[in-house]
């Protein structure tokens, strides 16, 4: 049975967390409150209005419904301004190496994440043409972790979740590939990963056959 590899966008091909985080706590701030680093960690992976949700708890404010939309599209027009700067060079550490690699062996290649942007991303980065298919938050109805971003992507892909291999940054992203049935490579501190199959700092550190060992099908 073949391998296919699914991808989460930000913090596994391209560093963007620093720039959610500089938005959200810019908003944050401007409501008159902060919050620490380890909340910053709880946002990686989870939908933009989730994660407002969770940053107006933490600050003890309750909006209402119009002003939760006028809020996250305020912290997405500082996302973008950001994010429409992004060069090639912000491609992290062995994804460019890594896709290549999948390429070149006929591995077919997802993108999975929950980021409405990830076309302005792809595009700005130059990563867009390695994808033979491509779901994010604008394609799915339910935020990591919920396995439903990742269910689409292999569907699109035409291949078994058991095939499949995500890489994932986000604990809730490890969690969505759990319950999806897929193979899991942690990106960053394993401690923040329980449930990946390996966790390594950087994909410059993982090859393609160790990828293929992670098909469940060989399981
Ligand atoms: C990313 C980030 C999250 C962000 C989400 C939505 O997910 O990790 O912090 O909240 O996308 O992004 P946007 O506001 O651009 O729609 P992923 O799944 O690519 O890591
Ligand atoms: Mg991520």
């Amino acid at each position: 049975q073949q391998t296919a590899c699914i991808f989460d966008l930000d913090g596994v091909l391209v560093d963007t967390a620093v720039y959610h985080y500089k938005a959200w706590k810019q908003l944050a701030n401007s409501l008159g409150f902060d919050f620490t680093h380890a909340q910053n960690e709880q946002l990686k992976g989870v939908s933009r209005m989730r994660s407002l949700d969770m940053i107006l708890e933490w600050g003890g404010i309750r909006k209402s419904d119009a002003e939760r939309e006028e809020l996250a599209s305020l912290k997405n027009s500082w996302y973008v301004a950001m994010i429409s700067k992004m060069t090639a060079g912000e491609v992290l550490p062995g994804s460019l190496e890594l896709l290549r690699q999948l390429k070149q062996q006929g591995i077919k290649i997802a993108l999975g994440s929950a980021s409405k942007n990830s076309a302005l991303i792809l595009e700005r980065t130059g990563l867009a043409h390695f994808f033979d298919a491509i779901v994010d938050g604008n394609a799915v109805t339910t935020s990591k972790p919920d396995p439903e971003v990742f269910i689409k992507a292999a569907e699109l892909l035409d291949t078994a979740a058991a095939g499949c291999v995500v890489f994932e940054d986000a604990f809730a992203g490890v969690q969505a590939a759990n319950a999806a049935g897929m193979g899991v490579v942690g990106i960053g501190d394993a401690e923040n990963l329980k449930g990946a199959q390996i966790v390594i700092k950087d994909l410059s550190e993982i090859t393609v056959a160790e990828i293929e060992a992670l098909n469940r099908f060989l399981k």
